[in-house]
């Protein structure tokens, strides 16, 4: 028999697997081989050969082992910052009125558009190692901060060149709809026919997005707008997301699940016939804590009717310059939690199996299991729970990537335990 390329021995397994029915699916004392990047088998400890068939060994020492993290909503790549208008927040101005003053999301676009692609990640490049420092090995990135054909194409093409500078998945989403260019005040239509008739068929033919995302809002597109989105893009095959009832309840969530998204995100206003829509079309439900704490927000995502409905759920960072500038999926699995609500076993499922859904991979990440990808982590904690609940602690011992060690914790890992 060919030897595996690497064999992780003594360790637990959170494998977050469904068809291993212990909490975090989880695998006491067992043994994890991996092979050209995919992992080749899991075995128990005790039914490892005396000879071990591996060309590399590396013993763990009763360590726990969980998939690789996966954000799976984020606004990575923008310039310039919004401190200033934030500050101008916690003094008492809202975040729609800032956005009707041609601030918010404007105020990000004005500063990306005068950047070139190669500055634009550049700037991404240390947000995205930030992520894979606390775990992540799969980022999706959405563009919307360019609201024209050439800008966009240069935010997907710079979401593409870090997946090049980094060793992590990226999976890239046209956002377009994200808000009206000021070059169309006033014709939120012919915009929206510019994007499903320019923009999308061009990011199609270059293959730059995995994904059309809207953002269905009083302040940003009508559910009547982001059905011709998905319209044309599904033309083009592309699946559909949608920022949907994140600050009003406006119909977003329910004309999206038409069109069977992989995912429908925010959700804190969606209503009873919302949760159904959702629940039919078969879309993951992905909570962002993130930008509720930093918005203040009092209304709740409807997580018990979710939960009733068997909805999949997700937890993303949402990370981006206005609403939740907080680089930290980890802090938002905490967040899901102590502010939604989620148990610490949801929430890391919100961030492995469900975020792979999410992103329509569950296929090849998401859970530890043969045949998946071996990207996973190694860490220093007594129960899976810890990864949710202890924050800022470096637990994290090895990040492996592709069955290959892509990062060793300060102190050395394997130091006795
Ligand atoms: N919802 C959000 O929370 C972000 N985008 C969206 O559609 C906010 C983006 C920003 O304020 O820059
Ligand atoms: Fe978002």
């Amino acid at each position: 028999m060919k030897p595996y390329d690497r064999l992780w021995i003594n360790a637990h397994l959170a494998t977050m697997d469904p068809a291993i029915s212990a909490p975090y699916g989880a695998l006491k004392d067992h043994a994890l081989a991996v092979c050209e990047g995919k992992i080749a088998a899991i075995l128990p400890m005790q039914a490892l050969p005396a000879e071990l068939p591996a060309k590399e060994i590396i013993d763990v020492g009763g360590r726990w082992i969980t998939p690789g993290l996966i954000d799976c909503h984020t606004h990575l790549i923008f310039g310039g910052s919004r401190a200033e208008e934030i500050a101008r927040r916690w003094a008492g101005a809202s975040y729609e009125e800032i956005a009707r003053q041609g601030g918010g999301i404007m105020a990000t676009v004005r500063a990306t558009r005068v950047l070139d692609q190669q500055q634009l990640t550049l700037l991404a490049l240390p947000r995205l190692q930030t992520l894979l420092a606390e775990g992540v090995t799969m980022v999706e990135i959405k563009s919307g901060y360019g609201l024209t054909l050439d800008d966009e194409l240069k935010l997907l093409q710079a979401a593409r060149q870090l997946a090049a500078l980094a060793p992590v998945n990226i999976c890239t989403t046209l956002l377009a709809a994200h808000a009206l260019p000021p070059e169309y005040q006033g014709r939120a239509d012919e915009y929206v026919d510019y994007v499903c008739r320019e923009i999308i068929p061009a990011v199609a033919e270059r293959q730059l997005a995995d994904a059309v995302d809207v953002f269905c809002e009083r302040i940003a597109f009508s559910p009547e707008q982001c059905v011709r989105i998905f319209q044309a893009a599904r033309k083009y095959s592309l699946p559909a997301k949608g920022h949907v009832e994140q600050l009003s309840n406006f119909g977003g969530g329910k004309s999206a699940a038409r069109f069977q998204p992989l995912s429908l995100d925010h959700l804190e206003y969606l209503d009873g016939e919302g949760v159904e829509a959702l629940a039919r079309c078969g879309a993951v439900a992905v909570l962002l804590p993130g930008p509720y704490y930093f918005l203040r927000q009092q209304q709740k995502p409807p997580i018990e009717a979710l939960r009733a409905a068997n909805v999949p759920l997700a937890v993303g960072s949402d990370f981006n310059p206005g609403t939740c500038p907080i680089c930290s999926l980890r802090l938002m699995l905490n967040m899901a939690c102590t502010l939604f609500g989620l148990s610490a076993e949801e929430a890391l499922r919100g961030a492995t199996r469900h975020a792979a859904q999410a992103l329509g991979l569950a296929n090849r990440v998401g859970v530890l299991a043969v045949g998946r990808d071996a990207d996973f982590l190694v860490w220093d904690i007594e129960h899976p729970a810890e990864i949710v609940c202890e924050f800022g602690v470096p637990r994290l011992k090895q990040r492996v990537f592709h069955g290959e060690i892509t990062a060793v914790s300060q102190e050395g890992y394997l130091s006795p335990k």
